[in-house]
């Protein structure tokens, strides 16, 4: 048994749009995705997931709700991703490029799905209409999806 690696995911949403960012280097390099990283120790998830959302774009958000629970299984690695994923409709600040990345405003009709995680497109429309979602993917390599599970939960 190897414990899950714990990540967050923020999502800002306002009305038609939502914030996401260009990743720069690192993991997911190339692909858009909203904003985090790992949970570091010391800290709570949701602690982690404000930091994480300012040092990716300069903004802070004082409501972050948790509205999903994602966790992926990559072929051949023991260790499982659980990706805890937050969305806010209020920040401070103005988003702002950082070394990791470019963040930029999507209409949610035009989500830029092909040049996301290819689990986004599954699990996007749930969060769109304000549900929450609990899910498992099996990955081969980063674009392979083997096995997908995912729900709508009442609560988390
Ligand atoms: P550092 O700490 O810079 O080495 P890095 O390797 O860049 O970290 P990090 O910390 O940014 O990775 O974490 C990866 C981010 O990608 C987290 O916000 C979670 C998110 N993520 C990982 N797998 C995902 C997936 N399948 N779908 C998705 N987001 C995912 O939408
Ligand atoms: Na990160
Ligand atoms: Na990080």
């Amino acid at each position: 048994m190897v414990a899950n690696k714990l990540l967050t995911l923020v999502l800002i949403r306002q009305c038609n749009r939502v914030l996401l960012g260009y990743k720069k280097k690192g993991f997911g390099v190339g692909r858009w995705n909203g904003f985090g990283g790992k949970v570091e120790q010391g800290e709570t998830i949701q602690q982690a997931a404000a930091r994480e959302l300012h040092e990716e774009c300069g903004v802070e958000a004082h409501s972050l709700e948790e509205i999903g629970l994602l966790k992926f299984e990559f072929v051949g690695d023991p260790q499982w991703l659980e990706v805890h994923v937050f969305t806010a409709d209020t920040f401070k600040g103005e988003p702002t490029e950082s070394e990791e990345m470019r963040p930029q405003w999507y209409n949610i009709h035009s989500i830029p799905f092909n040049d996301m995680w290819p689990d986004d497109k599954y699990w996007f429309p749930i969060f769109l209409k304000g549900a929450k979602f609990s899910g498992y993917f099996k990955f081969e390599g980063h674009n392979n999806i083997l096995k997908t599970e995912l729900k709508e939960v009442e609560k988390l």
